[in-house]
């Protein structure tokens, strides 16, 4: 190792591992690499939530059970069965509140938020996203929030998706970005309301998950 880097100092005199900042469209910023020193922590975090409320696969009021499995932190959980998609203060399926968001998270969301130019983000709610090979998350809005001025916080952790961003309505021509462990994505104002998805997981190996991909979405609910 000491050999290598007295051959050819120059490769290694950038630091490899600071994120940058990849833009997708106005108001939708990648960072990328910004939670990679902290995925193993989050991982665990995500492990010790499942433990209290085990990932499940919802209904969508079309009748639908969705391929991604889900579990929630923080004040409010998104639900949703065939009554419609809401944020709820208890777990419907146990009748008990969620379980606090661990500081690791919130730290990490508020930096972020921060980074991309939203320095007042408290989130109140973490949606957990769970996707197995085969998995998928068709375009959609995220607009069951009360105030579009927030802007949403995701974390992508494990195997690697490709990622669709498209306009404010759904037949805009949407683009593709591939989000690996350790991405962070933050969109708000113009980009707030874009229809967004997640093409069906591919078979793929991550260190730390396995053949799993884990989304975190920080939101502002109330
Ligand atoms: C939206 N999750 O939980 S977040 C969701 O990867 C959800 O699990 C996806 O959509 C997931 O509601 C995607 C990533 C994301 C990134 C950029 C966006 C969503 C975006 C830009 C504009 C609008
Ligand atoms: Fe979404």
């Amino acid at each position: 190792m000491k050999k290598s880097l007295s051959i050819t100092p120059d490769l290694f005199a950038g630091d490899l591992s600071a994120p940058w900042v990849e833009t997708i469209v106005d108001d939708a910023v990648v960072l990328r690499h910004f939670a990679l020193e902290k995925e193993e922590a989050l991982l665990a975090a995500i492990a010790g939530i499942a433990e209290r409320v085990p990932f499940r696969n919802m209904r969508t009021p079309g009748g639908h059970t969705m391929s991604v499995a889900m579990t929630c932190c923080g004040e409010w959980g998104w639900v949703t069965d065939t009554s419609g998609y809401r944020y709820q203060a208890s777990d419907p399926s146990s009748g008990r509140t969620w379980p606090e968001m661990p500081e690791i998270f919130r730290a990490l969301a508020v930096a972020a938020a921060t980074e991309a130019g939203y320095p007042g983000f408290e989130p109140d709610a973490c949606l957990i996203n769970r996707y197995q090979p085969g998995a998928k998350m068709g375009l959609h809005q995220d607009k069951d929030e009360n105030d579009f001025a927030q802007p949403i916080v995701s974390v992508s952790l494990g195997v690697p998706a490709t990622f669709q961003l498209g306009g404010a309505r759904r037949r805009d021509r949407p683009v593709n970005t591939t989000l690996i462990s350790g991405d962070v994505v933050v969109w708000g104002r113009s980009a707030r309301l874009n229809y967004h998805g997640v093409l069906r997981l591919k078979p793929g190996q991550h260190l730390l998950t396995g053949d799993l991909r884990y989304n975190l979405t920080f939101r502002r609910a109330r």
